[in-house]
C-alpha cells in the first residue's frame, strides 16, 4: 500500500510552506493507489520519494535597473525535476504570486503532462516573482537580460528547454533568447515560443488552446455529443484563453464569458473573440474596453466579487475551460456548475479546480480533463519546434496542426485506456496520473537508481 499521508507529512518537513505543491502531489499519488497494488516494483524502487525530490533546483538574485536608474531585486526559478524521459522542458512564470511551491507544483505536473505526450520530454519549471505589468519595455527587457544573464548556462537544446507560462509570452521570449544567444554564442533550440521568423514553430501560440478544445471534443465524442450549439465558460483572456475561443467559434461553439485580473466579461450573444485578441494581445489592455464596442455585454470589477469566486462559473453553459490561474475553480463553483447543467470542465491552466471541486464534479458525473492531460497541446508543440531547430527545417501550419491534433487524440485514448483498466472507465483524472506517472517511472527504473 502506498501511504500517501506518511509521504505528504514528510514533504511538509523537508520543503516547508508549498501548499500548491502539497495539493499538486496528493492529487498525483492518491490517483495511483490502484497501480501500485497490482505492481508492488514501484514502491521497492522508492519511485515516489524519487519523483517528489527534484533533480536539481535553481534559486538566484535577479537585480536589474528601472527607468530611473533605481535597482529592484526579484527572486528567479528554475527547477529541473525529472530528466528521466528527456531533456528538462517546462514553461516561465513572470507573477507576483510565483514562489518556490508554485514552480514546484509547476514543475511537477509538468513530469507527468509531457510524459502522457509520448514525445522524449523531462519535466521542469521556473519563473520568478517579477510582474511584467506597470513596466516599460525597456525595464521588461533589462529584467529579462538579467533573468537570463543567471540561467543561460544551465539550459540546451538537450539539457534544459524552457518557453512561456503566465506573463511570459513572445516578447519576453524574445529578450530571453536574445540573452541567451549573447552570451552562449550559439543559435540553437535551447528555448521554445520564439518568434516564427527566427526559430520558432507555427501554430505554438495556438497550441494550447486549441489543443484544448480538440481535447475536449475527444471527451464529448465519447458521448456521442459535440460542440456545435453549444454554450461556453472560460475564464483568463490570456494566450490560453483567446485561443480555446478562438477554435470554440470555429467549432460553432458560443462561448459567452472570459475574466483577467480586473474583472469577468459575459456576453451572452457569443463572445467578439476578434475584439478581445485586440484589445487583450495587441493593444494590452483592460476587459472592460471591450464594453466601448458591445454596450450589451457585462462587465463585472474584481472588487465586486470575492476572491476565488468568479462570476464566470455562476454562469449557465455546457462546457467549462478555466483558463487562468491555479485554484480559480471551487466547491461552490462546481456545485453551481452542476446546477446549471454543465456537461464538462475542461482545465486549459494547471491546476485551476480545486481538489474537493474535481470530487464534486466527478460525483455529479461531469466529464472532467485534468489539466495534465487536456493543456499537454503547448508543449507538445514546443517539442515540434525542437524536432524543427534540431533539423533546422520550419514546418508548415497545417502540418504542425495535424500532429497537435493526433498528439492530443491519443493523450485522450491513453488516459481512457487507463481508467478502463484500473476500473473506472471515464475517470481522466485517474487514467491520466496513472499513463503519465507509468511511463516516467518505467524509465527510471530501467535507467538504473538516480
Ligand atoms: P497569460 O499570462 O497569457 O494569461 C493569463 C490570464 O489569466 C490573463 O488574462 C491574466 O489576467 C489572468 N490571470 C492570471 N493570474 C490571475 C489571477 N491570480 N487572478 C485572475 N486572473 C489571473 O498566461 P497563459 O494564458 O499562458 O496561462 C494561463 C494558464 O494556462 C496558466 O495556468 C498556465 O500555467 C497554463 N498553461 C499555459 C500554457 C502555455 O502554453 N502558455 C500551456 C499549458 C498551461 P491579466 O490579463 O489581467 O494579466
Ligand atoms: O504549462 C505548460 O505546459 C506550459 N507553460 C508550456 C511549456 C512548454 O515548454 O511549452
Amino acid at each position: 500500500m502506498l501511504n500517501v499521508d506518511e509521504h505528504l507529512a514528510r514533504l511538509r518537513r523537508s520543503s516547508p510552506g508549498q501548499d500548491e505543491f502539497y495539493q499538486a502531489v496528493e492529487e498525483v499519488l492518491t490517483s495511483l493507489q490502484p497501480l501500485f497494488e497490482s505492481d508492488p516494483r514501484y514502491l521497492r524502487e522508492s519511485v515516489i520519494e524519487r519523483l517528489i525530490e527534484p533533480e536539481k533546483q535553481l534559486i538566484f538574485r535577479v537585480a536589474w535597473q528601472d527607468d530611473e536608474g533605481r535597482v529592484r531585486v526579484n527572486k528567479g526559478y528554475r527547477v529541473q525535476f525529472n530528466s528521466a524521459l528527456g531533456p528538462y522542458k517546462g514553461g516561465l512564470r513572470f507573477h507576483p504570486t510565483v514562489n518556490g511551491g508554485v514552480i514546484k507544483f509547476l514543475g511537477f505536473e509538468q513530469i507527468f503532462k509531457n510524459a502522457l505526450t509520448g514525445l522524449p520530454l523531462g519535466g521542469g519549471k521556473g519563473g520568478s516573482d517579477f510582474d511584467p505589468k506597470g513596466h516599460s519595455r525597456s525595464e521588461i527587457m533589462r529584467f529579462c537580460q538579467a533573468f537570463m544573464t543567471a540561467l543561460y548556462d544551465h539550459i540546451g537544446p538537450t539539457t534544459d528547454v524552457p518557453a512561456g507560462d503566465i506573463g511570459v509570452g513572445g516578447r519576453e521570449i524574445g529578450f530571453l533568447y536574445g540573452q541567451y544567444r549573447r552570451l552562449s554564442g550559439r543559435f540553437d533550440g535551447a528555448m521554445t515560443g520564439k518568434s516564427f521568423a527566427w526559430g520558432g514553430s507555427l501554430v505554438r501560440p495556438e497550441a494550447t488552446g486549441y489543443g484544448l478544445v480538440y481535447f475536449t471534443e475527444k471527451m464529448l465524442a465519447e458521448r456521442n455529443d459535440a460542440f456545435a450549439g453549444k454554450t461556453c465558460l472560460v475564464s483568463g483572456a490570456g494566450n490560453v484563453a483567446l485561443h480555446t475561443l478562438e477554435k470554440l467559434v470555429e467549432l460553432g461553439a458560443r462561448p459567452i464569458t472570459c475574466s483577467d485580473s480586473t474583472g469577468a466579461l459575459i456576453h451572452e450573444k457569443g463572445l467578439d473573440v476578434a475584439l478581445l485578441k485586440t484589445i487583450k494581445e495587441e493593444r494590452r489592455e483592460r476587459l472592460d474596453r471591450y464594453l466601448d464596442t458591445h454596450t450589451d455585454a457585462v462587465f463585472i470589477p474584481m472588487a465586486d466579487y470575492e476572491p476565488g469566486r468568479s462570476p464566470v462559473w455562476a454562469c449557465s453553459g455546457e462546457v467549462a475551460f478555466p483558463c487562468a490561474t491555479q485554484n480559480e475553480l471551487g466547491l461552490e463553483d462546481a456545485r453551481a456548475l452542476i446546477a446549471n447543467g454543465v456537461l464538462a470542465v475542461s482545465e486549459g491552466a494547471n491546476m485551476p479546480c480545486t481538489a474537493d471541486a474535481v470530487d464534486e464534479l466527478l460525483h455529479a458525473g461531469v466529464l472532467y480533463g485534468p489539466g495534465k492531460a487536456a493543456n499537454a497541446g503547448g508543449v507538445a508543440v514546443s517539442q515540434l519546434e525542437m524536432q524543427q531547430n534540431a533539423a533546422m527545417a520550419s514546418w508548415a501550419a497545417d502540418k504542425v496542426d495535424e500532429r497537435l491534433r493526433l498528439i492530443m487524440r491519443d493523450i485522450h485514448q491513453r488516459a481512457c485506456d487507463a481508467s478502463k483498466e484500473f476500473g473506472e472507465p471515464g475517470n481522466l483524472m485517474l487514467g491520466a496520473n496513472i499513463a503519465g506517472f507509468r511511463r516516467v517511472a518505467n524509465a527510471m527504473i530501467e535507467q538504473g537508481v538516480f
